[in-house]
């Protein structure tokens, strides 16, 4: 190897720290925010997919400064979260120990790669001064009628005595049971806190309009808030006063209902159940609670239900249909109950095959031993037939709600958020409950309600988290009633709603300007939207949305001054194991970065990583490549520090160098790292095989490298003669006079196969190229004594002669 990276890289990192290089800047009028998805400090330390997507936004953060912008470029920590309580939990330590422990490997990590993160912006979720605006702004989202209590399902296990997350439940058989031990796992309902993202559900669909986003991401958000526009029909039970309710999107198959179903848990069912029916009713509700929707709604599972004994009406024929209950139907989507169609949709078809159900084809459709999904004519249906589904819908809804039967609803599959966790080591909600059943928010100036100190963390037994064990701190007063502290904690997604907008009122580590102050705001006006926001796929809908949503809560609260949060978004690609699969230590294929960094250097994990292909693609790791990359650095230091480098431009390079900043800065603005490393190859392919190097041309190369390979641009930059850092040199300029290129090289064939190449003006005409062609040396050699029957000429690129 040419240089040494151990010395290079500590040198430049000692200076960048020194220095403070990377403080954000406040003096341009331009502004660029370059942010990464913050990592939760997981014991395990950095892995090599981290580097990918922080390389990402260093290269534009270090572009933007050299283009005479404000670099907002922080860093911070996820730190609450599961595996420190359940290390908490099983080792009897203070999970917070634990995690500032972590924190500090990851941090060094992070600084051994050369990140230009100002470290004085560092925030950590779990500091008491930054939970406190946590705490704050759900006090917000509760007083405007944002937040509430209910009763919702949590995971319950009897035998571990505890809830569990949906990451600590297995699913077995269709069944839950908890992944230590494998017991039993049931849904309980108990009175959690909920906020209610479904007020904005519009306006998280229509903000995603303006965004600078990946359409599959944007998808996916749209598809998670499901706008869908129906009908809920009222349908009268025989014999009874009841009225059943039902979301549907298809009245215009109304004709060919053949029976309804509820979710097993609707509030009728009990009511609607005969006493025949009632034993095997509530067997079946019981089996119910252990499974997920997910699994209800897999339909490679065969379906299940049960009749409840009563009948509904049809309200268009009078017909008379069955009801029953089938866990495929939710109690949480419409209302909780449908008509079936079985001749028109899948699921009811299975239903009703299994259940010896009748089937009524209501659509024409050229068979009738499966069900017909599609566009075609309505029959069977009186006054409906002969439309187009599309038309048959209108009629009916009009029909109908002039009945008074059906109303016009719109369903968002987006539910409620469940805002509580059964957790210690989470943001306590700052409120009280007292005594005669109000709620009363913790006052301003009393928060952060601090999470106490426990000696030590354990279930509470009850459901409750741990927290209802430290009993002095659960039970309080409040302007002298008796009051109790909320013993659940929110989840791990509060404090990331909002961590971009804390590192901008960041003035030290976890110190923060007021976030309702005026100089907030103006710190918002100058900083938001976040221009480049990279990160995993797998935030694609539920940190994404949510932090969304606290940002429009925000926004109409006039505390930011933006709609939207994150004006551009990147999802960086998996890296995989050198055998293409995922990485995983039970595979034996995980790739430690720390031991490249110390094999090969940090600007050799980043040049590799970033010339392994496309940012978003998942591509698997390769040895072969590091190496490659490795000796292409040591080829470029080679370059300058052995060449002449001088001061004369003999033009040789004017071409090269200005074409390839061109394409460079063009690339990097698109990013499209590896291109933009390719190109960098070429122009250093020419430089080699130049004698002497111009000066600017050289330093122009090491502006456009730094930003990859920073440690050794800077000690480039120094070799070159300069003094201090390159990262606020201004970055490179093209001169387009100079990309015009002159000559050319056209290859010349005989019979197909390459024989010359010759130098040729731009723009040569076909008779002056054949000639020079001919006249060619080695071509005159093969001409020689032969007869030529074709001559094929490309201006610019090819002579082809065809001979005998
Ligand atoms: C009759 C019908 C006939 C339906 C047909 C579909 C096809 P989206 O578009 O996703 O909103 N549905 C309603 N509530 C449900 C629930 N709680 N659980 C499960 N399924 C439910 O889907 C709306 C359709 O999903 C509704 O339209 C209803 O079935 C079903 F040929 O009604 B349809």
């Amino acid at each position: 190897m040419d240089f040494s990276h151990k010395a290079i890289e500590k040198k430049w990192q000692k200076f960048w720290e020194e220095n403070q290089t990377f403080k954000t800047t406040n003096k341009n009028d331009k502004k660029a925010y370059i942010l990464d998805m913050f990592p939760y400090p997981s014991g395990a330390g950095l892995h090599v997919g981290h580097p990918r997507g922080y390389t990402a936004t260093d290269i534009i953060a270090r572009v933007r400064r050299m283009q005479g912008y404000d670099v907002l470029h922080p860093i911070g920590w996820d730190a609450f979260g599961l595996p420190a309580e359940q290390y908490a939990l099983k080792t009897g330590n203070d999970p917070r120990e634990f995690t500032s422990k972590n924190i500090q490997v990851f941090k060094k990590q992070l600084q051994t790669l050369g990140f230009s993160f100002d470290y004085n912006k560092e925030i950590n979720t779990s500091d008491p001064n930054y939970y406190k605006i946590t705490q704050w702004i759900f006090q917000k989202l509760y007083e405007n009628g944002l937040a509430e209590t209910r009763e919702a399902d949590v995971n319950w296990c009897e035998e571990l005595g505890t809830v569990l997350a949906n990451e600590e439940v297995l699913n077995q058989n269709g069944k839950m049971v908890s992944e230590v031990g494998g017991f039993e796992v049931i849904k309980k309902p108990m009175k959690q806190w909920v906020l209610k993202i479904t007020k904005y559900a519009d306006r998280l669909l229509a903000g995603l309009e303006n965004l600078d986003w990946p359409n599959s991401v944007k998808e996916l958000q749209k598809n998670w808030i499901g706008k869908s526009q129906g009908l809920e029909i009222n349908f009268e039970v025989v014999e009874s006063k009841k009225v059943i309710n039902v979301f549907t999107t298809r009245a215009d198959t109304i004709f060919g209902v053949t029976y309804l179903v509820l979710a097993p848990e609707h509030l009728e069912v009990l009511n609607l159940t005969t006493n025949d029916q009632k034993k095997s009713v509530e067997k079946y509700i019981l089996e119910t609670k252990s499974k997920t929707d997910i699994d209800r709604q897999d339909d490679s599972k065969p379906k299940t239900g049960v009749f409840t004994g009563s009948y509904a009406k049809n309200p268009v024929n009078g017909e008379k249909l069955p009801i029953y209950i089938a866990d495929y139907v939710l109690k949480d989507y419409g209302s909780g109950a449908v008509m079936a169609v079985p001749a028109h949709d899948p699921r009811d078809w299975e239903f009703a095959q299994k259940y010896k159900l009748s089937i009524k084809f209501v659509q024409k459709s050229k068979t009738t031993d499966k069900p017909f999904v599609g566009e075609t004519q309505i029959i069977n249906s009186e006054f409906l037939n002969e439309l187009t589904p599309k038309e048959a819908l209108k009629k009916i809804t009009k029909f109908l709600e002039d009945k008074k039967i059906a109303n016009k609803k719109i369903n968002y599959k987006l539910r409620d958020w469940l805002f509580s966790r059964q957790r210690f080591y989470g943001e306590p909600f700052p409120l009280l409950f007292l005594e005669d059943g109000s709620i009363a928010l913790i006052p301003e100036n009393e928060l952060p309600v601090l999470l106490p100190k426990i000696d030590y963390i354990k279930p509470s037994g009850t459901g409750e988290s741990p927290l209802a064990n430290a009993k002095e701190w659960v039970n309080t007063t409040y302007q002298g009633q008796k009051a109790r502290r909320e013993t659940n904690t929110m989840p791990q997604w509060a404090g990331s709603c909002w961590y971009y907008l804390a590192y901008i009122l960041t003035t030290s580590p976890n110190n923060f300007v007021d976030i309702k102050s005026e100089e907030a705001f103006s710190l918002f006006k100058k900083w938001l939207p976040v221009d480049l926001y990279i990160g995993g796929q797998e935030h694609a809908v539920l940190h994404l949305l949510y932090a969304r949503f606290w940002h429009q809560v925000l926004f109409d609260l006039k505390i930011v001054p933006t709609p939207e949060p994150f004006q551009k978004l990147l999802n960086q690609g998996m890296i995989l194991g050198e055998n293409g699969e995922k990485m995983s230590k039970s595979k034996g294929n995980v790739i430690n970065p720390d031991e490249i960094v110390d094999s090969h250097g940090a600007d050799t994990l980043r040049i590799y990583e970033m010339f392994m292909g496309p940012i978003d693609a998942a591509l698997p790791w390769s040895f072969k490549g590091l190496d490659g990359s490795r000796k292409w650095l040591d080829r470029v230091y080679r370059l300058i520090t052995n060449k002449k480098i001088t001061t004369k431009n003999n033009q040789n390079l004017d071409f090269i160098y200005n074409e390839t900043v061109a394409k460079v800065t063009q690339m990097i603005e698109d990013l499209k790292y590896n291109t933009a490393i390719s190109q960098m190859m070429v122009f250093v392919n020419a430089a080699n095989k130049e004698d002497e190097i111009y000066k600017p041309y050289a330093e122009g190369f090491i502006k456009m490298l730094c930003v990859f390979a920073p440690h050794l641009g800077e000690e480039l930059w120094e070799v070159l003669g300069n003094k201090g850092s390159i990262a606020y040199q201004q970055w490179p300029q093209s001169d387009a006079d100079k990309m015009q290129k002159n000559n050319t090289t056209v290859a010349v064939q005989i019979n197909g196969k390459l024989r010359a190449t010759i130098l040729v003006n731009v723009g040569t005409q076909k008779d002056q190229l054949l000639e020079l062609a001919k006249n060619e040396g080695n071509i005159k050699n093969y001409l020689h004594g032969k007869q030529i029957i074709k001559e094929i000429v490309v201006v610019d690129k090819i002579v082809n002669l065809v001979i005998k």
